[in-house]
């Protein structure tokens, strides 16, 4: 599988990402203070579900660590929210420790809008259907509610190596 709906335009004035916990509370960051965060180079290789994988990819993006250094929490799940109304869940763990970023930058190009531009979420070690495209904040959540395709029978974890393909 791949896009699920038209992709969304999102002008960089009206850009946000944002991050809301389970007491209520939101942080979030404009285009302009997103970029003035510590930038990430990352090198990858993607898996998709359905059985094609991309190897050596490179992006530059922020590190979920980054954008959670202030953020007050005791949940252990999330779920990304995408412009367009795309979900998916990811265990808070699995975002943090250098294995998660927000992607604006594909190939030394700005992130093309068909992928997911102006940024993404990038969770490479899990499959790509995590990686929510157009993204636009963080629900932190103390249960793990599943999300676009893991209602549809995908797997709520993920894992490629564990072939976490279906529930
Ligand atoms: N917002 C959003 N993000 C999404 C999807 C989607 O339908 N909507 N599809 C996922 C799936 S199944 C895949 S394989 C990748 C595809 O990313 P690409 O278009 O950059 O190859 O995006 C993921 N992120
Ligand atoms: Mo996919």
């Amino acid at each position: 599988m791949l896009t699920a709906g038209p992709a969304p335009n999102i002008p960089l004035a009206d850009w946000e990402f944002f991050i809301t916990t389970e007491t209520g509370q939101r942080h979030a960051w404009s285009w302009e203070s997103f970029m003035a965060l510590p930038q990430a180079e990352i090198h990858a290789d993607i898996h998709c579900v359905t059985s094609w994988s991309r190897l050596g990819t490179s992006w530059r993006g922020v590190s979920l660590d980054t954008l959670f250094e202030d953020v007050d929490t005791r949940s252990g799940f999330a779920t990304a929210h995408s412009y367009g109304g795309y979900t998916t869940n990811v265990p808070l763990n699995d975002l943090l420790g250098g294995r998660a970023w927000v992607a604006w930058e594909f190939d030394g190009e700005p992130l093309e809008r068909a992928h997911g531009g102006p940024a993404r979420l990038l969770v490479p070690h899990l499959y790509f259907w995590k990686s929510a495209k157009w993204v636009h904040g963080i629900e932190l959540t103390q249960d793990d509610v599943p999300g676009f395709w893991e209602s549809n029978g995908y797997h709520l974890h993920g894992d490629p190596w564990r072939e976490e393909r279906y529930s």
